[in-house]
């Protein structure tokens, strides 16, 4: 029979005397876990007679919570100690600096981008988006590009490989498939509005979006954002889109004077069509938008074609509309003066640091743009 008083007095000495955590848990598990000395007596009790479990059993239990309740006190004591240690040790030096803060910045495209659509929500435009992959029909056909007419080599189109059908998708040269789809969308009369994500008329969308043409030099990178705009209802004309325009330009430029000046120009998508310039000063050597007397151009519009009514859908006779599209990016280098579109898409930190903007800007009181 083991002699459990003798047991109890060497495992509580062994306890006390524990030198670290270490010691004291190496000391735990031999008596107390599962193939631990106290733990295989308890598993002894099953096998005895019930006179013999009777009277080992309370000794055997008594024996396990007082080591158990040595253990737990060295425990706290050696904790105590460490902390102690530890306090005594080190050192916080509260002259130090602080460590520097890891910040991101916020892309100037996507400021720009985020000014842009904060205008033309007060206006009461709503947004749409769509697939950056598209098919033909969506990018060019709908558009009123010919099959095959040479308008369609305007955009320098990235074509993917022919799928199992046979066509072959593309990369949107431009965001208008999304119109298109918005007004497809919206005469599908089987389905709920807010299902098939289009509108019927009268439309108010903006879309703003990359899109990809394979072009390369200081003002033109492979990919770029576009926004474009949609407006369909009932006798919309030219005048409408002039003062739209103008609207824009003044509010995201944050001056009431800057000039404007629209040109006769061609689309496939719009007749008439223009392009529009701002007022700007190229004299210092930088461009300055709202001063001077030269003229830059930025956005282009129009009326959109019957055809491309047809092409939706609508009835032209009904329904007239106007539409324009702006490069994002180009219109945020001559807000913000960043110089090369390049570097735009070059993801140096250094070029963000030194050109994004801070994501926690108050907005501008004026406009409550931030
Ligand atoms: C539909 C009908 C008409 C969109 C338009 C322009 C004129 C335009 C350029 C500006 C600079 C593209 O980024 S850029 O190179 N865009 O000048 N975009 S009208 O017209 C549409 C769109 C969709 C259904």
């Amino acid at each position: 029979m083991t002699d459990l008083t003798a047991m109890q007095a060497d495992l509580s000495a062994r306890v006390t005397a524990a030198a670290d955590l270490a010691a004291l848990e190496a000391i735990r598990v031999e008596a107390l876990g599962k193939q631990g000395s106290i733990s295989e007596l308890l598993k002894s009790l099953g096998k005895m007679s019930p006179d013999e479990r009777r009277e080992q059993g309370p000794k055997i239990n008594g024996l396990r919570d007082a080591v158990a309740a040595a253990v737990a006190a060295r425990k706290a004591e050696l904790e105590a100690a460490e902390l102690d240690a530890r306090l005594a040790a080190e050192r916080v030096d509260l002259t130090l600096p602080p460590p520097p803060e890891r910040k991101g910045r916020v892309h100037p495209t996507m400021q720009v981008l985020d000014e842009m659509i904060a205008v033309f929500a007060e206006m009461g435009f709503a947004l749409a988006e769509g697939p950056d992959i598209e098919d033909d029909f969506h990018n060019f056909t709908a558009l009123n590009f010919p099959p095959k007419h040479p308008a369609r080599e305007m955009h320098d189109t990235f074509w993917l490989p022919e799928d199992a059908n046979g066509e072959r998708k593309l990369l949107r040269t431009h965001t208008s498939p999304v119109q298109v789809r918005v007004m497809q969308q919206g005469q599908n009369r089987s389905l709920p509005a807010w299902i098939a994500q289009g509108q019927a008329p009268p439309i108010r969308v903006i879309v703003p979006g990359r899109v990809y043409r394979s072009d390369s030099d200081a003002t033109h990178t492979p990919m770029f954002h576009q926004l474009e705009g949609l407006v369909i209802d009932r006798n919309i004309h030219m005048g409408h889109l002039k003062w739209t325009l103008d609207a824009f330009i003044r509010r995201f430029f944050e001056s009431e004077n800057v000039g404007t000046r629209f040109r006769p120009h061609h689309f496939p998508f719009t007749e008439p069509s223009a392009e529009m310039d701002v007022q700007c000063d190229r004299s210092g050597g930088s461009i300055k938008i709202g001063e001077g007397t030269d003229f830059l151009e930025i956005l282009g519009g129009g009326m959109v074609h019957p055809n491309v009514l047809r092409n939706c859908g609508l009835d032209p006779d009904e329904w007239q509309g106007f539409a324009f599209g702006l490069g994002v990016d180009r219109l945020g280098m001559l807000k913000y003066g960043v110089p090369d579109l390049r570097d735009t898409f070059a993801a140096d930190t250094r070029w963000l640091e030194h050109w994004g903007f801070s994501a926690f800007q108050a907005p501008n009181p004026a406009t409550g743009l931030s």
